[in-house]
């Protein structure tokens, strides 16, 4: 045998913002070139935004890269088996197993999930449209309705816009309510804070008060300066009751929005009966507090309330998603300088269209239970009867793209089953997990330090005007594709067209296409040649290339020497710590495109279901006063949802995935700490460790998602030591937010019993 040596080191240093979060904070890397690893990673000091704040994620990226268990070659199913197969093996298959069946039964066959790391990775992110166009299915699910839908349906209700998420300008704030939400532990969600504790710890400094809204007794609730535990699932009365006290205390102020919000008529009525008394049992909050924040709210010079996920995934994830932003208008906190502000735009203002069209949903319904549409998708929920109903329609082939299911929604029982009865099932992802697995062939994705990084979406979402871009830090070896190259490999075998179009001539034509779009009159490009502005653009590629085109035709761009001072990718690329444009600006006449041009405070959908929210009140009065427990999720830093249990560094440690539980809740069932417990409902039954928390609300248990690395034919051999529980397993997979076809994944009902 010859002995193995490793080249000698060839280290440079390099900048990366890091793929993992949406707090998109700012990395240094020494990086070996010879053996194309990472010696170490820090935060870097001089980044714009994160200012060299770091998590151990961020640090894990090197593990993340190196794991010799993330896939590096696609995999065929052979005989049962997964085995490694060559590229041309495995496109040559998808090929020969997609056709016939998309000619037989029709686009409506093929199903498409995709998940969450599609958002942090803009070489998959940005070529998933094109692929869902190609493919022509309705049958489109993602993590999005486990998740941020809510949010997205309201923004667009009342704003004109899904992607237009208000967050709290914190560097100016003096008055913050946080609801379900851990930023200390999350990092933020919908919005880009790094370093919120630096932040918080700024704010309250210069006087401000933080107050934190959640059943536990968070790490942000800790770093608080008062902590309101609150019932799982009452966010809904407790925000009714703060406009009833707006209203009845004269504390509204509009005058800042003055002629640019409808639908106030109605608002002042809709809360009356909600006042602090009456919805006090019903969230556990004494009505005394209850005044006290909408005073705050209100009193406050710069004052700001946001929520998160913990009000998100609940039967009211619509209603409590626009409650939220009702509430910072009545205050005059919205669009407001240390406030609840809107984040900067990069690209072109859209071509002005003929009169906006209203948001909708629901424009067509999925097969079986008739779930209506919500931004071109159908519930996650919905994904496993669409494939176990027969007919006219039923999904047979499924494409899985950055996203695990299995564990990330209700019921993966119910949906494992259904996976392995689809005719044919390809994943796209990097490691062989609990929904991969499944697959007849898993194509991967090169290691995230082998793309390019541009945090598009969380720059809209970042508390200053910031711009940073990282090149990818190694180049990609041999024949394996990126991820957009993948995608446009499957839209052109989907669509046929794979024997007379390359990749290459596909990215040109997209390219083109939107050229030619912005040359028309009124465009950033008009008048403009397209063959000179994409030889301007060098030999760039995919995503990459119309990034450039969007930066450059954009507010800030240098439209292509037409603006000299403007930016441009290369600039972006030389200035590694980003560039600072300052606080976040007032942003109404950019954001709001709503047909009437104002904000909608009484969006016709949300008020039609005013009734259903009422209802649940009253069903809540009764139910608060028996004794089950209700269970929420959580988030601990050394994890990200399902996918980062594989690193030593991240994995080690105390277990994780414990069942946190009060004391009082613990005693009456003869629990000890330690104490393996049955947690079970009419959906499921699960059987882990138990925590004894003082931090938990009485009557609330806390169990994470993203456990459950149970399986044999996985490859995780790092996460499968401690396997954890699926807490989806008690999940329902019929509870949704009719509005946005959300799970209820918090606040659900459990019984827990001490095993033998
Ligand atoms: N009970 C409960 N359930 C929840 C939640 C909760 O709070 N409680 N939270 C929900 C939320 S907020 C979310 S976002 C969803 C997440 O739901 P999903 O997105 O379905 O699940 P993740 O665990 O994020 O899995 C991400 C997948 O992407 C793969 N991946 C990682 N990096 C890459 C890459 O660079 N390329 C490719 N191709 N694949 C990659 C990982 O291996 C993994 O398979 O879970 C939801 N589920
Ligand atoms: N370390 C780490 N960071 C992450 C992730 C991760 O898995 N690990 N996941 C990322 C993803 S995909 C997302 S979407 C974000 C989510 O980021 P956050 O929204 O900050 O989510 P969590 O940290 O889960 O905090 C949710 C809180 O809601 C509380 N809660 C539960 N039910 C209710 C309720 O009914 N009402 C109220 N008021 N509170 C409730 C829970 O107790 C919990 O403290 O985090 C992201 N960042
Ligand atoms: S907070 Fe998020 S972005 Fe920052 S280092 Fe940790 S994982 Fe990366
Ligand atoms: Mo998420």
């Amino acid at each position: 045998m010859t002995e193995q040596t490793q080249p000698d080191k060839i280290t440079r240093t390099a900048h990366r913002i890091c793929p993992i979060c949406e707090a998109t904070c700012g990395l240094v890397m020494e990086v070996d070139d010879a053996n194309r690893t990472v010696d170490f990673i820090r935060g870097n000091k001089g980044d714009v935004l994160s200012g060299g704040y770091i998590c151990p994620k961020g640090v894990a990226v090197k593990e993340l890269h190196d794991d010799p268990d993330r896939l590096r070659t696609p995999l065929i199913r052979r005989g049962g088996n997964l085995e490694p197969a060559t590229w041309d093996e495995a496109f040559a298959e998808i090929k020969k197993r997609l056709t016939p069946l998309l000619r037989k039964h029709g686009p409506q066959s093929m199903g498409i999930y995709f998940g969450n790391p599609s958002a942090h990775k803009q070489s998959l992110g940005m070529a998933i449209g094109p692929f869902l166009k190609s493919v022509g299915t309705s049958n489109i699910f993602s993590a999005s309705t486990l998740d941020q839908m809510p949010k997205q349906v309201s923004c667009a209700y009342m704003f004109g816009d899904p992607l237009a998420f208000p967050v709290p300008d914190i560097d100016r704030c003096s008055y913050l309510v946080i609801m379900g939400a851990n930023p200390m532990v999350s990092n933020g969600s919908l919005w880009t804070v790094p370093d919120f504790r630096g932040r918080a710890r700024a704010m309250r400094a210069r006087g401000g008060k933080i107050v934190v809204i959640d059943p536990k007794n968070t790490e942000t609730a800790k770093v608080a300066d008062a902590h309101l535990p609150i019932l799982p699932g009452s966010d809904a009365y407790f925000l009714l009751a703060l406009i009833q006290t707006m209203f009845d205390e004269n504390l509204v102020d509009l005058s800042h929005l003055e002629g640019k919000v409808a639908g106030f008529d109605e608002i002042q009525t809709l809360a009356q009966d909600y006042t602090p008394e009456a919805v006090s049992s019903v969230t556990s909050i004494p009505a005394d507090s209850i005044r006290r924040v909408a005073r705050n709210l209100s009193k406050t010079k710069n004052a700001a309330l946001y929520a998160r996920i913990g009000t998100s995934v609940s039967v009211l994830g619509t209603t409590v998603s626009w409650l939220v932003d009702v509430v910072n208008i009545l205050a005059g906190n919205l669009d407001r300088e240390g406030g609840v502000m809107w984040g900067m735009n990069v690209s072109a203002p859209e071509p002005a269209s003929e009169g906006k069209s209203d948001f909708r949903v629901g424009r067509y319904t999925s097969r079986v239970s008739g779930y209506p549409e919500v931004m071109g998708e159908f519930p996650a929920i919905a994904l496993a009867e669409e494939i176990e109903e027969p007919g006219e329609g039923q999904i047979r082939a499924l494409v899985t793209i950055a996203g695990n299911p299995a564990l990330s929604a209700p019921n993966g029982t119910r949906l494992s089953r259904a996976l392995d009865q689809l005719d044919f099932m390809v994943s796209l992802d990097i490691y062989l997990n609990e929904t991969t697995r499944h697959a007849d062939v898993v194509l991967p994705g090169v290691s995230s330090l082998e793309e390019f990084h541009y945090p598009a979406i969380f720059q809209k979402l970042a508390v200053r005007k910031v711009m940073r871009y990282s090149p990818p830090i190694f180049d990609i070896r041999g024949d394996r594709p990126s991820e957009w190259e993948i995608l446009n490999r499957l839209s052109l075998i989907v669509s046929g067209q794979d024997d007379d179009v390359d990749v290459e001539a596909f990215d040109h034509q997209a390219v083109s296409g939107r050229i030619k779009a912005m040359s028309n009159e009124g465009g950033p490009l008009e008048g403009r040649d397209p063959a000179e502005i994409i030889e301007m653009m060098g030999d760039k590629r995919g995503p990459e290339r119309m990034i450039e085109l969007t930066l450059r035709t954009g507010p800030y761009g240098d439209l292509f020497g037409a603006r000299p001072d403007g930016l441009t990718l290369q600039k972006l690329i030389d200035t590694p710590d980003g560039i600072d444009l300052g606080p976040l600006d007032e942003a109404f006449e950019a954001v709001v495109s709503t047909p009437s041009g104002k904000i909608e405070l009484a969006p016709g959908p949300i008020m039609e279901d005013l009734p259903r929210v009422r209802t649940i009140f009253e069903k809540k009065k009764v139910a608060s006063q028996n004794d089950g427990l209700l269970m929420v999720g959580r988030r601990h830093v050394r994890t990200n949802n399902s996918w980062l249990h594989n690193l030593p560094l991240l994995a080690k440690g105390k277990f994780k995935g414990a069942l946190q539980i009060h004391p009082a809740d613990a005693a009456s069932r003869a629990l000890r700490d330690g104490d393996k417990a049955d947690i079970s409902n009419a959906n499921g039954k699960v059987c882990v460790e138990i925590e004894i928390s003082e931090d938990m609300m009485p009557g609330v248990v806390s169990l994470p998602h993203g456990f459950g690395h149970v399986f044999d034919d996985t490859n995780l051999s790092v996460a499968t030591n401690t396997p954890g529980v699926n807490s989806n397993l008690l999940a329902s997979d019929k509870d949704i937010d009719p509005l946005s076809g959300t799970s209820a994944l918090n606040g659900i009902p459990v019984q827990v019993q001490s095993v033998g």
